[in-house]
């Protein structure tokens, strides 16, 4: 099989980059190592910047989007029993918009289906040859059998746990991380919102927040243990557990209900670097990780994907490789601001086992300039809203 561009992973960034590059007639096909199902049954992202707004309406995928999201103009920050809100609109010009991963990635699924889109699912044992020539080919196997996927350019939009990214040579990569000691426990229960807006939670029991999908579909997360496992929090104890981490007021409103999905994330700071080797681009948590504490992940896997179908529109259209070459600075250039706010916007709300009395009295110190200080929550509501691309 031949085509333009072979794109490894049929998640977010792989479907997004694959319409936005169908629309402007250039060839792909997605290899997917699970089914379409299982990744629309994986409960992630909620809240979407402009600027994946704007490139779900320019892949003209974003009608369901605009009639189904939620403008939010703002995010209330509580700690202890205080509670204060950032005023997006105000702050930083621009809201957010709450609609859940599943839906967008279904809406991309569609549209590719529609539009005669090439999937190959179940794909097994997938490995790049060539990457570093005019020629690289992707070699996978489906139920046991060996096909090759001949192609100009591959983007490897498979996840942290892909292949894709060790393509890159061990002498050429670079890798930093941060694992933070402890997890969020998220439960998706079809309950009404506990309040119209995202509550950011700091209590002396630990982080949680109050996010939502629906009228009906609220998404409720608590900072946990890495040992713990799902299996260990009755729904009882978990509505209980995050009662007792909001203000009084709010936790009195909560609506609770049976679990409909209950799951538990690590939290993880990554960035490899480079994300150009060759003809391979890495796109996405393929190659970087946040902790999901300022909804940064799918953001910038947008902003990645933004800057690789740009370049790669300019390739086939004006023969112009600028924008390959610069791919990857231009990239990592606001990865690494998404990062340095994920890790600040996390060390500001979660309790850390080795904390010192002094440390929580900076963290209490930070809070409060935050709720004070104007400049502060300018800074918070840019970066929540989304750097310029
Ligand atoms: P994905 O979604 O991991 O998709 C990668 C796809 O590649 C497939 N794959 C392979 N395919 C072929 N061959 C292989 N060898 C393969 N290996 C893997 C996988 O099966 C999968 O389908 O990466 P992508 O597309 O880069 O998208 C990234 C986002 O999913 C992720 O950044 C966000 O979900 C992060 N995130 C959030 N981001 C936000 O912007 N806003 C949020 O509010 C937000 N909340 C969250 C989050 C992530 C969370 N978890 C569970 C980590 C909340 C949570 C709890
Ligand atoms: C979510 O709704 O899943 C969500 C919202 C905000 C975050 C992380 C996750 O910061």
């Amino acid at each position: 099989m031949r085509t333009q561009v072979a794109i490894i992973g049929g998640g977010p960034s792989g479907l997004l980059l694959s319409q936005l590059l169908h629309v402007r007639g250039i060839d792909s096909v997605v290899l997917e190592r699970k089914t379409r199902d299982y990744v629309l049954g994986r409960i992630r992202a909620g809240v979407l910047e402009q600027g994946l707004v704007d490139l779900m309406q320019e892949a003209g995928v974003g009608a369901r989007m605009t009639s189904h999201g939620y403008v939010h103009d703002g995010a209330l920050i509580s700690h202890g029993e205080e509670i204060f809100r950032i005023d997006f609109a105000r702050r930083a010009g621009k809201p957010v918009i709450v609609y859940g991963q599943t839906e967008l990635t279904r809406d991309l699924y569609e549209a590719r289906e529609k539009s005669g889109g090439r999937f190959e699912f179940h794909v097994e044992k997938v490995r790049v040859e060539g990457a570093d020539s005019e020629t690289p080919t992707v070699i996978y196997e489906v139920g046991g059998e060996e096909r090759r996927l001949d192609c100009d350019f591959v983007a490897g939009c498979d996840g942290f746990h892909g292949v894709s990214r060790n393509t890159i040579p061990a002498g050429v990569r670079r890798e930093y991380e941060k694992v933070y000691p402890f997890g969020w426990l998220g439960v998706l229960s079809e309950t009404p919102p506990v309040n119209h807006e995202l509550i950011y939670a700091n209590s002396e029991r630990g982080f949680a927040l109050c996010s939502m999908r629906n009228e009906n579909l609220s998404r409720y997360y608590i900072q946990c243990s890495l040992s713990d496992s799902p299996a260990d929090w009755t729904d009882h104890n978990f509505w209980d557990e995050l009662k007792r981490r909001i203000p009084a007021e709010q936790a009195e409103r909560l609506v609770t209900g049976p679990s409909i999905e209950k799951s538990i994330a690590p939290l993880r700071s990554f960035v490899t670097e480079p994300m150009r080797w060759g003809r391979l681009f890495l796109c996405g948590d393929a190659a970087h990780i946040v902790p999901p504490t300022g909804a940064k992940g799918l953001n910038t896997a947008a902003s990645d994907v933004h800057y690789l179908y740009n370049a790669l529109r300019q390739f086939y259209e004006e023969r112009d490789e600028e924008g390959i070459d610069r791919y990857s600075e231009r990239a990592l250039a606001r990865v690494w601001k998404a990062e340095r706010f994920s890790w600040w916007f996390s060390s500001l709300m979660h309790r850390y086992p080795d904390q010192s009395e002094f440390d929580l009295k900076m963290q209490r110190a930070e809070v409060d300039f935050l709720r004070d200080n104007e400049a502060a929550q300018v800074a918070m509501a840019q970066n929540y809203v989304g750097l310029p691309y």
